[in-house]
Order: structure tokens, then C-alpha cells, then sequence
């Protein structure tokens, strides 16, 4: 069967944009059985930026149970912490000599985050996006499910797939596509409707956790930035209205309906009484992943357990490939 590659870095725990941009959409592809399915918790990614170790390590778990309790079966899918499979490091290496400083200097997350202080940044956050390219083409994945800011790194994993093989005048790594379907894939930050929602946003207030309880959700939501206009009748009435278009398209996310549906049920009301119905569909579709997610955390072994197995079975698929790599290259592998 084809490929499917995704992966979450633990930089911090979950948030409902990565639930609703990428892990729901995970959960389904395994469903359909089109795919192999492979998911990974990064976190060699993850410390591109400082992350404490005792942190690192509570958050990894806390993405492996993030998956499992949206229902990523481990059996069905390998689920693993990308440390555990060197290969992903070492294909990193090969790829960092591959892709070109100026392809990683015009990808917008870098830019982002690097603001006007890239000088301080780790040479790691520079050179990401060529790492993600190994943690894909090493299973030669051909289908990337991710949300819409992860695009560009997609297709630049295509750009290092095509070049490796040009240089070498070979056709060993296949051009994977990015797979982004469904409502509400870009989940913007609730105190600032033009920035996306993050795990590691300065304020806890500007984001959703898969694991906050239904009082934090709701005084989440009612604190939420909003124009004082009430919801238009369509959806060309959220043009220019960035945090009211997010509440919306988050209403619509979590319900699986258009947002010209939600406005259909709920334009022309105001704030008051829309944001505790947006409360309520929110802790409703939560409650049952934090509720999973709290018993499988209580058990952190289990999970170490259960990622050590994937990591095993990730393993086998990776070492064929990246040894051809290596012998590819011209590296003597005896
Ligand atoms: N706000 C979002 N809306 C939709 N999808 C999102 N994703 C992340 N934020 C949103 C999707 O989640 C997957 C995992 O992302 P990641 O953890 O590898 O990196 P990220 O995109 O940088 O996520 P964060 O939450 O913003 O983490 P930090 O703050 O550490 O950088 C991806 O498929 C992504 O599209």
C-alpha cells in the first residue's frame, strides 16, 4: 500500500489547531486503509527551540497519547518518537548537503520565526524543513497529511526528493504530496485572529489544549478577541473580520459542517450567544480525547512501551532505504 508519513513535534501539549489541522485528519486516512499509516512524535524537531528535558519528555508522551486517544490505533498505524530511528538523523544529514540556504531562507515558518533575529536562532530551526524531507522520503511516503501551514515544507521535501535524484541520476525518492481536505484546517490564535493558534504561543489564553478541562475552554472562548459586530449572514460578510472568520471556521471544524452552514443556523446573532454554543460543541467533541488522554499519561511506561514497538517496526522499513541512500551517495557501508 502507499504511504502515508506524519508527524507532531512535542514543543509543548496539544492544541485544537493541531487537533482539528492535522491529528483528526491523521486518524482518518488510517480509517479509510488506503494507507500504510506512519506517525511520529519529533522531537528532534521539537528542540529547534530550548525545550527542558523533564518538559521534552512529558510532552512526547503526551502527543503519543494525544494520537492513541483520537484514535490512532497502534497496531494499525506505527506510532513512534522520532529520536528512537537514527536513520531519520542521518538521512537529515545527507538531505542538509542536498537542499540549498536559499530555499531554507525563503520558507515562511523560518521567517516567522526567526522575526528579525535569525542570527540568535539554532542552525537546527534553519535547516527543519530538510530534516521533515528525511522523516518522509526515509519511508518513501508519498501522501503528507498536514495542516495548511505546513504546505511549503511539503514541497520543498519535493524540490530535495527532485534534486537528490537528478544529482545522482537515479529515480529512488518518490515526490510526496501534501493532503490537506476538510473545514477549518488553519486555527488561528483566539487573542489575535491573523497569528495561528500555537502550542508554544507566548499565553496560555490564546490557545486551546486538548487536555483543558470544560471551565477552561469556556473561559477561553468568552475571553476571546472579537469585533463588536454580531455574526453576518454569510460568509462573505467575514472577509476582513479575522477573528470572527476563526470562531467560525472553528465552530464548523469541530461540528463537520461548512461555515456557511454555521451562519445559516446562527447569523445575525452576537457574541453572548454565540461563543457558549461554540463552548459547548467544543468541551462535547474534547471531553471524551482529554478524558483518554489523562488515563493514558497516568501510565507513562505503557506508552514508552507501546513507542519502542512502533520505533521497532518504523526501523524496518527505514535502515533498507537509508543504507541505499548511503551506498547511493558512495559511502562504503561493510
Ligand atoms: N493552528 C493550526 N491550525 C491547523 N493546523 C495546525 N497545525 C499546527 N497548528 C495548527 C498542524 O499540526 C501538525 C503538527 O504541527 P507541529 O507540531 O509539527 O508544528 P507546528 O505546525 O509548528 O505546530 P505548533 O502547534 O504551532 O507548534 P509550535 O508552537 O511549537 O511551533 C501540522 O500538520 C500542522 O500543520
Amino acid at each position: 500500500a502507499p504511504r502515508v508519513f506524519s508527524g507532531i513535534k512535542p514543543s509543548g501539549g496539544l492544541t485544537l489547531g493541531n487537533y482539528l489541522g492535522a491529528i483528526r485528519r491523521f486518524v482518518e486516512v488510517q480509517d479509510e486503509g488506503r494507507f500504510e499509516t506512519i506517525y511520529c512524535v519529533v522531537d528532534l524537531h521539537a528542540i529547534t527551540v530550548w525545550q527542558d528535558p523533564a518538559e521534552l519528555r512529558a510532552a512526547t508522551r503526551e502527543v503519543a497519547a494525544g494520537f492513541l486517544a483520537a484514535g490512532i490505533d497502534p497496531e494499525r498505524s506505527i506510532l513512534f518518537n522520532q529520536s528512537q530511528v537514527s536513520a531519520h538523523a542521518e538521512l537529515g544529514w545527507i538531505f542538509n548537503c542536498v537542499a540549498r540556504m536559499g530555499w531554507m531562507g525563503r520558507m515562511t515558518q523560518w521567517k516567522d520565526k526567526a522575526g528579525k533575529n535569525a542570527e540568535a536562532q539554532s542552525l537546527g530551526l534553519f535547516a527543519y524543513p530538510s530534516l521533515m524531507a528525511a522523516d518522509i522520503l526515509l519511508y518513501h511516503a508519498t501522501h503528507v497529511p498536514v495542516g495548511e501551514d505546513q504546505k511549503q515544507h511539503v514541497e520543498l521535501t519535493r524540490d530535495i526528493a527532485a534534486k537528490f535524484n537528478h544529482d545522482y541520476g537515479v529515480d529512488f525518492f518518490p515526490l510526496p504530496e501534501p493532503v490537506i481536505e476538510g473545514p477549518a484546517m488553519r486555527v488561528m490564535n483566539l487573542r489575535d485572529g491573523t497569528k495561528k493558534m500555537s502550542k508554544s504561543g507566548e499565553s496560555d489564553m490564546e490557545r486551546i489544549n486538548l487536555t483543558d478541562d470544560a471551565d477552561t475552554i469556556a473561559r477561553k472562548f468568552q475571553k476571546a478577541r472579537t469585533d463588536a459586530a454580531p455574526l453576518p449572514e454569510t460568509v462573505a460578510g467575514l472577509e476582513g473580520r479575522p477573528e470572527a472568520k476563526n470562531l467560525v471556521e472553528i465552530y464548523a471544524g469541530l461540528a463537520g459542517i461548512t461555515p456557511q452552514a454555521v451562519l445559516d443556523r446562527h447569523g445575525g446573532q452576537g457574541w453572548g450567544a454565540f461563543k457558549p454554543a461554540l463552548a459547548e460543541l467544543a468541551v462535547e467533541t474534547l471531553s471524551p480525547i482529554s478524558a483518554e488522554m489523562a488515563r493514558l499519561v497516568a501510565d507513562p511506561a505503557e506508552i514508552d512501551r507501546l513507542l519502542a514497538r512502533g520505533a521497532e517496526r518504523a526501523r524496518a522499513i527505514a535502515q533498507p532505504i537509508l543504507e541505499r541512500t548511503f551506498e547511493i551517495v558512495g559511502m562504503i557501508r561493510s
